[in-house]
């Protein structure tokens, strides 16, 4: 029998209570936004796997080129026992993390998903039996509630980029927040997408297959699914569009035609003129001195800058 405990330190009504808030601010607020963390249901889960195959969307195989080639290197510098994994989704980059790691006991994945974590915790368990593994059902941008007793020294693994989805301000609490759960030993492994020619980055997140549009259009059938709401998502096009200043991309639904939905559970109508969007992704991209600072600005020292062959993707490794 392998050792799994999965813990919800998320409720579900809080869930609920949070798309709600997120819903009825986000839709009657100019211009309309709604958070990427709720484009993550089953569904929209499959839809991201799918993306990280796309041959536009390179982060993820630039990514594990570098967790390939320097997974030795992480293991030697943090010999971590216990793997704190922010955003695991599939979990399927870590796998050589975690073969690396020689003397790894736990590994605690935590999403907002729990289909995304019972799946990747049932195919990592069969093939490492030996491992213990405490999957946490979170939002990792409230505060991480980890479990006290995980043995040190600690690796957590912020992959994929994910940062990049959190506003300036809110990567500066969040950075802040994980800063104070770290003790001397511990590290902090970040993957960051790096800044290039926007000919590369629109199409990674546009991509011709249309893959990137219905992951986009997947919100709406959260919020139809979840609050009732009768949107037809072919009513909106897919935006992705690189803001240059900000050195980010976004993404976008653009309203077709004029739209009123109805919002059931919120006894409210949503109504979009033609041509009006609603932001639903900020993808930050990073350079090196960029991360170097915000780490340092919440007391992380930046030790390891790891970048792919081609310069795309980055993971570095600080500490506190
Ligand atoms: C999973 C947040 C890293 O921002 O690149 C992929 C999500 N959005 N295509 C990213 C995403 C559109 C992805 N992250």
């Amino acid at each position: 029998m392998s050792p799994f405990v999965l813990t919800r330190t998320l409720p579900l009504d809080a869930t609920a209570a949070a798309l709600r808030a997120d819903v009825s601010e986000g839709l009657t607020r100019s211009p309309k936004v709604l958070p990427p963390k709720w484009f993550y249901d089953a569904r929209g889960s499959e839809l991201f796997d799918d993306i990280t195959l796309l041959p536009e969307y390179y982060p993820t195989r630039a990514e594990r080129e570098i967790l390939i080639a320097r997974a030795d290197d992480i293991a030697a510098a943090t010999r971590a026992r216990t793997l704190v994994e922010l955003g695991s989704g599939s979990s399927d980059k870590t796998r050589h993390l975690i073969e690396a790691l020689a003397g790894l006991e736990c590994y605690v994945p935590v999403d907002v998903s729990e289909s995304a974590l019972r799946g990747a915790a049932a195919t990592l368990l069969a093939e490492h039996p030996a491992l213990t593994v405490h999957a946490l059902v979170a939002d990792f941008q409230y505060g991480l509630a980890l479990p006290a007793d995980l043995p040190g020294p600690r690796l957590v693994a912020f992959l994929g980029g994910t940062i990049g989805n959190l506003l300036p301000p809110e990567r500066a609490t969040f950075l802040a927040g994980l800063r104070s759960r770290l003790s001397p030993g511990d590290a902090l492994l970040l993957g960051t997408d790096l800044v290039k020619d926007p000919s590369v980055l629109v199409p990674a997140y546009d991509d011709a297959a249309g893959v990137t549009a219905a992951f986009n259009k997947n919100v709406l059938s959260v919020i139809n699914r979840e609050l009732g709401a009768d949107f037809d998502p072919d009513d909106f096009d897919h935006v992705a569009l690189w803001d240059a200043r900000r050195e980010w991309i976004e993404m976008r639904l653009r309203a077709r035609v004029p739209v009123v939905a109805k919002i059931p559970a919120l006894d409210l109508a949503a109504h979009f003129e033609a041509g009006e969007e609603l932001r639903t992704e900020v993808s930050a991209k990073f350079r090196h001195e960029g991360v170097r600072r915000e780490l340092a600005a919440a007391g992380l020292e930046l030790t390891h800058w790891w970048t792919d062959a081609q310069g795309r993707f980055a993971l570095s490794l600080s500490v506190p």
